[in-house]
């Protein structure tokens, strides 16, 4: 065991010294980030975690957050730039409270910035804001997109230039209150032998702050075909959507909420169906675990986040680490130190 120690302590040390796996910021508190590269600078939009008095709840009702600041660097090791406050609550005409995991997309020569809040009536949309910089200041449209619901989006952008949203989360998150897109207040957590709630996705028409048709499931599924059960709840998704493209195969990740693991699936199509393939991540230090991955300059990064700074749940911290792929295509189970 004091051996095991040692080279987990010697492998820190090479890590923190190589400057990887350290906050990114340590002036402010982010989470949930999603890093995009646009003008071939890296561009982050985290969450921005802020102790408000909430108390912790099964909800998450003490992820209280009440604006969004966007992160940028050259490249993976250089200097962060925090750009200020991008978006605030009190500017977006339909949200009441809870500016959750956003993501960002470039399209029309403008910057949208996608997030998720509660309304007045205390149920979770998702929003739209624009900005002609990555940066921001982003401007709110007065309402959420339609037909929206739940929370974590994520937009990708796929080849032939269209772009899909992902999202969706359980629990404080709200997707099993979804039923057919439409919304039951009484609907409860999902009982171990029922289906797991699966994450949704919907194109974008291209004004970029609608959806081109129905919200759909996207369906995942077991090495043997099968769907996932609420008690297989170190595999099925709980919420953190994220897509990305590798050698022609469509990546879906995402977070398995209560067992803390970051998963991923593999399908043919942005529409899936996905097949589980693996943990790309095991747990971090802190309740949640929410991630993105981009490529940049012939490597690529895992951004996450963990409570390294402040120990505290609501108070998480951005990192980023290298990602690699085994030679089938799979990826290698990141170890993150706790
Ligand atoms: O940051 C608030 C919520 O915590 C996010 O929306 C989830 O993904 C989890 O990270």
């Amino acid at each position: 065991i004091c051996r095991y120690a040692a080279l987990q302590g010697m492998i820190y040390l090479l890590a923190s010294l190589q400057g990887m796996t350290q906050p990114l910021v340590k002036h402010i508190y982010t989470a949930d980030p999603s890093a995009h590269v646009f003008n071939n600078r890296i561009y982050i939009y985290p969450s921005h975690d802020t102790a408000t008095g909430v108390p912790e709840d099964d909800l998450g009702s003490h992820f209280d957050m009440k604006d969004y600041h966007i992160l940028s660097l050259d490249h993976v090791g250089g200097k962060v730039t925090d750009h200020g406050v991008a978006l605030t609550l009190k500017d977006v005409p339909w949200a009441q409270k809870q500016l959750w995991a956003p993501d960002a997309a470039y399209a029309n020569n403008t910057y949208y910035l996608y997030f998720p809040a509660k309304d007045s009536t205390g149920v979770f949309h998702i929003g739209v804001a624009k900005s002609s910089k990555p940066e921001g200041p982003f401007k709110a449209l007065p309402k959420p997109i339609p037909g929206s619901y739940s929370i974590d989006p994520c937009v990708f952008k796929d080849e032939d230039g269209n772009f899909y949203m992902y999202f969706g989360g359980i629990w404080g998150g709200q997707l099993q209150k979804w039923d057919h897109n439409k919304y039951n207040s009484k609907a409860g957590n999902k009982a171990a032998d029922e289906k797991a709630a699966l994450p949704r996705v919907a194109k974008l028409k291209k004004d970029m702050t609608s959806f081109d048709g129905q919200v759909k499931d996207v369906v995942i599924l077991n090495e043997k075909g099968l769907p996932f059960y609420e008690k297989d709840n170190d595999k099925r998704f709980f919420e953190a959507s994220w897509v990305h493209k590798y050698k022609g195969k469509y990546y879906f990740s995402y977070s398995t909420g209560d067992t803390h693991n970051l998963c991923y699936a593999i399908g043919n199509s942005p529409y899936g169906p996905f097949t589980y393939k693996g943990v790309i991540m095991t747990p971090v230090k802190g309740w949640t675990t929410h991630h993105s991955i981009i490529e940049k300059d012939g490597k690529w990064y895992l951004f996450y986040h963990d409570v390294e700074l402040s120990g505290k749940t609501y108070l998480r911290n951005v990192k980023v680490t290298e990602l690699h792929y085994k030679a089938d295509g799979s990826i290698e189970t990141i170890h993150p130190e706790i």
